[in-house]
């Protein structure tokens, strides 16, 4: 077995200590961080969603498998950003309310910021008024990022695009939304500027928008 697919192995599994070891391993095999994120725990996560969805695991285990891939995330992140230099904007991000997923929307955050714009990450179950507060205390931020990886919150991307219009902020920023349920056709239907896939293309749509 390649030491990437002991990754996904052990995040499927949630032994954090082994995916720490092995990701330190890899690294110093020379195998790419994106390899190590891609195949060895996004694909990971994939099977885990599977294995919840056919009921052969349940929310604890499903938790352990995400706190192992955080584990590991942590050792890619310095790996995964480009250098740092005078940002190119200000962007603000948050998992919108009701949802407490919050891997994916960290992976954006970080090619975003890799993409050259400081990031504000407001966290998860972000109320709309909550972004709406904090671009009204950021004057310079151009962006603002929607994750949803529910099906049930994504009302919540309207009604948080709809707080920062009736706020009269609409025209200051431009909103960008993602996660597994959202696509460009909610995007367009719900009058967001942008929708992005997953999070290298989350940092080039950013950067699109400004
Ligand atoms: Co949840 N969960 N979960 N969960 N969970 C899913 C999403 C689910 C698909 C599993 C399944 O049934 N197959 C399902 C949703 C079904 C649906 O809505 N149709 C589900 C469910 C049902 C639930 C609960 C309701 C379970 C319950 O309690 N009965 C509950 C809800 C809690 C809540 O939020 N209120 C719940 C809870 C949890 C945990 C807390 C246990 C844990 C989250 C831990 C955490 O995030 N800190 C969890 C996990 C781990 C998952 C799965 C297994 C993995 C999610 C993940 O981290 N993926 C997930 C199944 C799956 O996705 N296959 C599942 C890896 C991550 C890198 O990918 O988040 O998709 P992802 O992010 C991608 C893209 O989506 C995109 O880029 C990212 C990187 O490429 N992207 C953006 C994301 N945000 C973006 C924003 C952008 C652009 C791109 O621009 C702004």
């Amino acid at each position: 077995m390649s030491i990437v697919n002991e990754i996904a192995t052990a995040v499927e599994n949630g032994n954090a200590k082994v995916v720490v070891t092995l990701v330190e391993k890899a690294l110093a095999e020379g195998v790419s961080a994106s390899e190590i994120l891609n195949v060895g725990m996004i694909d990971a996560m994939g099977v885990v969603g599977e294995a919840f969805k056919n009921d052969e695991i349940f929310v604890p285990e499903m938790l352990i498998a995400a706190r192992a891939m955080k584990k590991g995330v942590e050792i890619l992140t310095p790996h995964l950003k480009a250098a740092g230099s005078e940002p190119i904007g200000k962007l603000i991000i948050g998992t919108v309310v009701g949802d407490l997923h919050d891997i994916g929307k960290n992976l954006v955050a970080m090619m975003i910021e890799g993409a050259g714009f400081e990031v504000t990450d407001l966290g998860v179950d972000v109320q709309p008024d909550k972004f709406v507060e904090a671009i009204k205390a950021n004057p310079e931020v151009k962006v603002v990022a929607l994750s949803s990886l529910l099906t049930t919150t994504m009302p919540a991307l309207k009604e948080t695009i709809d707080a920062i219009a009736a706020a009269g902020l609409r025209d200051r920023v431009k909103i960008m939304i993602g996660g597994a349920p959202v696509s460009q056709a909610h995007a367009d239907e719900i009058g967001a500027d942008g929708f992005a896939e997953d999070a290298a293309s989350a940092g080039t749509l950013a950067k699109s928008l400004l």
